[in-house]
């Protein structure tokens, strides 16, 4: 148990309970039933700012019990950023490279925290989410840009590290269990060599006071006031997936592509999937 106390000294918190497992059964059976019935549409559609095309991840990240958790980090006043799923299916070789979140993101001062909600358990053998405690103070590490096709980041972006030299600590969840993590936490994830999926939906929070460099992108007040009014505000989704849902979505992802992809050599690899991570 890696608590909130601690945060400021290890840059993560795990597990913390925010809701019960047979709920979070169930919405992993939604992203299952989607995946199954329309795989091409599921890629797109549960890539970043999915909480934009559906009112059930909209409403998961308007809870109190996550948000009462990020209070404890970044304050009473809280806009959500972006979102988007991390899935790894049985035997699939997807990794994330070790990196740090706030390599692309233009986003200034560094009170950012991602939620990192499990569906379905996450666990050594599924690729679980990996930190390095305390690395969130080493400052900016340089990163490589790879785009190698099994990576699930958008520019398969790394830093260069030997981890055998390192404390890695891994983020073990059950269902309906999150863990927080700083923006400049060194992290990654193995694959997944178990026969069950792993399913994580991530949400990153920032105080009003957060600006953004390279343009204006979405965010939208989930607690509290913003006297700064430094993002817009994204239209909330009424319906799944309707086209006006669709099209914030889409101009989200152009607005996040514009300042993340600035000086890559590649396009984002597929169109709304991770494409800022
Ligand atoms: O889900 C993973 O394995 C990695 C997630 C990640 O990099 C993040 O949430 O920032």
């Amino acid at each position: 148990m890696y608590s909130i106390d601690q945060y400021s000294s290890t840059g993560f918190a795990s597990p913390i309970r925010v809701m019960k497992e047979s709920i979070s059964e169930e919405l992993a059976d939604r992203v299952q039933n989607l995946r199954k019935t329309n795989p091409i549409l599921a890629e797109r559609a549960l890539g970043t700012n999915c909480h934009l095309l559906f009112p059930w991840l909209h409403e998961i990240s308007h809870m109190s019990e996550i948000l009462d958790e990020v209070e404890k980090v970044i304050g009473p006043n809280i806009l959500l950023w972006s979102s988007s799923f991390f899935i790894k299916d049985p035997g699939s070789k997807s990794f994330v490279s070790w990196h740090q979140d706030s390599t692309y993101w233009g986003l200034k001062p560094l009170e950012i925290v991602t939620a990192w909600l499990a569906f379905t358990p996450s666990k050594t053998s599924n690729g679980c989410m990996q930190v390095i405690p305390g690395s969130h103070l080493r400052g900016q590490s340089e990163h490589k840009d790879t785009f190698d096709d099994d990576n699930l980041l958008s520019r398969g972006q790394k830093i260069e590290i030997d981890i055998s030299d390192e404390k890695v600590v891994d983020l073990l969840l059950e269902p309906g269990e999150m863990s927080l993590h700083h923006v400049r936490i060194f992290h990654g994830s193995n694959s997944n060599v178990s026969s069950s999926v792993r399913i994580g939906f991530t949400m990153r929070y920032i105080p009003p006071h957060t600006s953004q460099e390279g343009g204006r992108t979405f965010a939208e007040l989930v607690r509290g006031e913003d006297n700064y009014s430094n993002f817009d505000t994204p239209r909330p989704p009424a319906i799944e997936m309707g086209e006006e849902e669709w099209a914030t979505q889409q101009e989200s992802l152009k607005r996040l592509n514009s300042i993340t992809f600035n000086g890559s050599t590649q396009e984002s690899k597929i169109i709304g999937h991770q494409p800022y991570e």
